[in-house]
This record gives C-alpha cells, structure tokens and sequence, in this order.
C-alpha cells in the first residue's frame, strides 16, 4: 500500500490499516505486533530515531527507576535470551541501543518516516476512516489510529519573565543536546527538584566550577541502590523470567516484587523497621510500597515519612539544609517518589549551594543570570529540570477532529474521558495507549505497552473477523469510567499532592487525577473481561 496518497474516496481502501503515532516503547511494539496480525501500518516520529522518551531525556545521571531487566519486552523470548543488561537500572544510552536494536531486530525501521509530526487527525464520518496529515506535507488515510506518544513527552518550560534575553546556555533536560554538554569550569543554575533534577545535580555538581539548585518544592527520594550485574545475577534473571513477568502481570505496579502482607500499622516497631531496611537496601520507588496501605492511610504513610527522614537527615551535614530538603507538603510516595545516586549528599559539597525558592522566588532572569526576591545569581548555564505537561499535552498537540467536527481538546476540556483509557466516545478506532484512564505512569511502562497493544490487536482481529469495521466507547462507559477511576484516586491519598498526576504543575489544567490507580494487574482483568464480553461498553459498528 502506498501511504504517499492523500485521502482516499469513500469506494477506496484506505492507505494503510493503521497509523501509529510515535516510535517510542508502546510505537515500536505497536508496528512489530500489528505487523504479525498481517495489518500494514505506518509510524509517525517527530525524533531523527527511535526510542521516544529515552530519545530525548539524554541529560547526565538519566536511567531507569524500574529494574533493567523488567523494564524490558516480554514479548520474545529469544530477545529476553539474547539482551544482557549491564546494571540493575540501565541508563539512558544502554535503554536507547536496547530500542534500536530492537527496531533492527524486528526490521522496523522501514515502516516509520523520522522527523515527522503528526498535525491533524480527522474522521471522515462516512467511511469511519481517520485522514492523519504531518508538518511535512504528508496525508494518509488509515482505519485505525493508534497514539502512542507517551504521557512525558512534552516539554514544561515555566513562563519566567525575561527568560529568553538569557545570553548563556539555557537547557532543558528532556531535550538535552545528543553530543553531551561540557560544564566543566562553569556557573551552573538549576531550576527543579523532580526525578530529572534529583539525577542530573549530583552529575552537574561535580562538572561545575559552581552549582546552584532553585528548589521550590522538596521531593521524596530514595537511594537507587544501582550497581553493575554479575554473569551469575544476569543468567540467574534470565532463568527466572517466566515466573517474574507472571508475578508483574498480576502486580500492582508491574514488577514481580510484592508489598508485605500486612498493615503498617498491624506490626510491631521491630518488624515495621526491619521491613523499611529490606526496601531501603533494594532500593529505589519500591520503598513507597513496602507495606500495603501506605498511599490509602495517613498514619501508616507517616511511619514511613518517618523512616525516610531519619535515613535523609543521616547524610547531609548541615540541618539547616536537611531542613530545606524535607517535604512537609504531601505523603510520602503521592508525587512519583524520585530515586537517586547521592543526591543528598551531592548539597555537603562546597560548590553546591541550594536556593530556596518558597522564601525568596525568582523574579526574573537576566542576560547573565536569575535574579531571586534577595539576590542575583550569575551564570553560564542554566538548566531547566522543569517536568512536563503529562498525560495530556502531546495528544492536545494535535488536532484530533471526531463525529461532527467535535474535536478531543474540546471533549477533555474538563479533563481526559476515556473508557478504559483506550477509547473515547465521538473517536471510534481510535485508541489511546498508556495515558489518562489507564494505570499509566503507574506501572512499568513497557509491559503496560505490550499489555495495550496486544488488546488492540486483538479488538481489530475481532472486528475483522466478524466484518465489523469499529469499536465506539460508548457515552455511558465512558462515564462509568470515569467516575471508577474518580473514585478509586478519592480512597488513596493521591490527591492530598499537587502532582502532574492531577495536572497541578501546569497552570489552567482542571485537577484530574489521570491514572487509574486500582492496580495494573487489575486493570489487566478489566480489559480482559471487557474484551471476552465482545468488546462490552464498546459499540460495534459496520457500515
Ligand atoms: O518533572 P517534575 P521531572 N519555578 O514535574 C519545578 C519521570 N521521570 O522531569 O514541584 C521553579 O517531577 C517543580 O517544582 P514544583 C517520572 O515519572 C522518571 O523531574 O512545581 N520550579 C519540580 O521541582 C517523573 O515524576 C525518571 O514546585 C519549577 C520540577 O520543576 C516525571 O518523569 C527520571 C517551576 C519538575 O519536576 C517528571 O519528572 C526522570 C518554576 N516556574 C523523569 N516550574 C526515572 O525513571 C517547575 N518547577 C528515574
């Protein structure tokens, strides 16, 4: 099929059976499975490569926060044999050759156009066909399209006065430069505190003649624990995988490690301490699980914030700026818990100094530097740890046009509402991966790629075979939805955070918790009943 053609009369086939949208971790599976299903399916990518967030996240310290070796695809076995991860938590550069070589492996490459942005996607009602066109001109008709663009994957730069009269470096950590950055020598600034920051200051720190690090929120986070894999470690991994991607499926966050059977609270201090050392010595997010009602219950949470803290407070010299390092605005593990390699201690080292930013905020910036209520701090970069607009902001990029011109930025204008996180009513066929309505960022988001690609696979083989041409959420599933995922987040204590969970880090976004907190095994139920019911909540249509 000829994907070069605009779009096609109603008598004709459509250019392709499905366009996806993105060829990070969900966009590569997403093309192999299809593939295999005998679909021809084109891939759009706005990088010059494969990878999506590892891509583009490319600033020093950046690696994984979920094990190399269940962050990986289950898909095949031979791939599982054949890849050696080097560490328990693989960098960015091992993550982004294990993606292109599975994109060489599986001969991917040829069904994906680089440095193309997808634009527009627009029903055309009558053949229930989606018209996708591109920045670069192309138009391609499809019966289905699948979004696979991430839910970090678009860049949050604040809106600081003068910004841009910066005349030094400005950086952003998700779009860091591909050669590397030399700090060496330099005035370094650092404005965020989140997961991007927490890795990159303890790197920058010791490139930098001077490191400043503008903090307006303290985070949570918990030493990584990272160190190299042995051979035995390796082929030990290897010969477990079966039984460990069994236990992930079924978990809550898809890795094979269980919370402790009991409540914080039911235990005595002895087990409660012993219990924290084991997660602590694993190391990393982990930690904020480590008995199961610590993001349902203030107290038992408390006894963990407790824990941590006495733990933070050990490796930084001074209390004056452990205090600064404490989060006392929300329970521990209700903002993704960061992880790190000597991060805290990173703030004794006589060229790091930490800026309060709740005491004296930015004012604005300069050409040679940030100016705060009390002070003006010259530089020479400036790096921006500044996050993303999650979940949301790369789908509202484009502009999706559904049944009668009703566009998707108009339908989530009080928030994403999805069934299932797959579908949306007004959009049939087309299907939404690892974003709001599904556990998301949640859960290891490899396996919940594989576990949403193989469900649409197998609803377009459905609707093959019985001569069916879509699936519809309907309106009152969606609602229900909805509603669920609402009240699912009200039980936790996930809303007590001003987290891009719930789209408080950009200003103007209604406060949505967006993931479906009820667990990704679960949630793996749910779409598989779902589907085993004929697609229930879903109209099927024909023509
Ligand atoms: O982004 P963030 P991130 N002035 O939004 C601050 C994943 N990830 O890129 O909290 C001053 O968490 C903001 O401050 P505040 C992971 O899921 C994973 O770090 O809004 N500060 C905050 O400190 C993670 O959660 C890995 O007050 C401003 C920071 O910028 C997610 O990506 C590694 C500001 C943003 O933190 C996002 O992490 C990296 C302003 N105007 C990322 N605007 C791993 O796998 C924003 N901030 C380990």
């Amino acid at each position: 099929m000829n994907p070069e053609t605009s779009a096609a009369p109603a008598t004709e086939r459509a250019d392709v059976d499905v366009v996806v949208v993105g060829a990070g971790i969900a966009g590569l599976y997403a093309l192999h499975r299809f593939r295999r299903s005998g679909l021809s399916v084109r891939v759009f990518e706005a990088g010059a490569g494969v990878g999506g967030v590892w891509y583009w996240n490319r600033y020093p310290g950046a690696r994984c926060d979920v094990e190399s070796v269940d962050y990986s695809y289950s898909f095949d076995e031979a791939l599982q044999q054949e890849w050696d991860w080097s560490e328990k938590y693989a960098t960015q550069p091992e993550i982004l050759a294990y993606l292109e070589h599975v994109a060489d492996r599986y001969d991917l490459r040829r069904d994906i156009e680089f440095e193309t942005r997808v634009t527009d996607i627009a029903l055309d009602e009558p053949t229930l066909r989606w018209r996708v066109a591109t920045d670069t001109g192309r138009a391609v008709t499809a019966r289905f399209v699948v979004l696979a663009t991430g839910p970090l994957s678009n860049a949050n730069t604040p809106a600081i006065p003068g910004l841009d009269t910066f005349a030094g470096q400005i950086l952003h950590t998700s779009h860091w430069p591909h050669d590397g950055v030399d700090l060496t020598g330099q005035r370094v600034g650092v404005i965020g505190t989140g997961s991007s920051g927490i890795q990159t200051i303890p790197c920058l720190a010791e490139q930098a003649d001077r490191l400043h690090v503008f903090q307006r929120t303290a985070n949570y986070s918990v030493p990584a624990g990272n160190r190299p894999l042995t051979p035995e470690q390796r082929q030990a991994q290897k010969a477990d995988y079966a039984e460990r991607r069994r236990l992930s499926m079924a978990s809550g966050g898809g890795s094979p490690h269980q919370a402790h059977p009991r409540s914080a609270l039911a235990v005595s201090e002895a087990e409660l301490r012993e219990a924290y050392e084991q997660r602590w010595a694993l190391g990393g997010v982990l930690f904020s699980k480590t008995f199961p009602d610590q993001l349902t219950d203030r107290a038992a949470n408390d006894t963990a914030r407790r824990f941590w803290e006495e733990k933070v407070r050990a490796v930084i010299a001074d209390p004056a700026v452990a205090d600064l390092l404490i989060p006392r605005d929300h329970p521990i593990g209700t903002k993704r818990i960061c992880t790190d390699t000597n991060y805290y201690q990173t703030y004794n080292r006589d060229n790091v100094e930490l800026v309060n930013l709740r005491v004296t905020p930015i004012t604005r910036v300069d050409p040679v530097g940030v100016h705060t209520t009390d002070a003006h701090y010259p530089l020479d970069t400036l790096v921006l740890a500044t996050g993303f607009d999650a979940m949301t902001g790369s789908v509202s990029k484009m502009n999706i046009v559904g049944r009668g011109g009703q566009t998707l930025n108009a339908a989530w204008r009080e928030g994403p509402k999805t069934y299932l996180g797959l579908g949306m009513t007004g959009f049939p066929n087309l299907f939404n991966l690892t974003g709001p309505g599904s556990p998301s960022v949640l859960a290891n988001m490899v396996l919940h790629s594989e576990l949403h690609v193989d469900w649409v696979a197998e609803a377009i083989e459905f609707l093959d075979g019985r001569g069916a041409v879509a699936l519809e959420a309907r309106p009152d599933a969606v609602a229900d939805w909805v509603r669920e995922c609402a009240d699912r987040a009200a039980g936790t204590l996930m809303m007590q955070a001003n987290s891009w969970y719930l789209g408080a880090n950009i200003e103007g976004r209604p406060r949505v918790f967006m993931p479906f907190v009820g667990g990704f095994g679960v949630y793996g139920q749910i779409i598989a009943e779902v589907a085993a019911a004929g697609y229930k909540g879903f109209d099927v249509l024909e023509l």
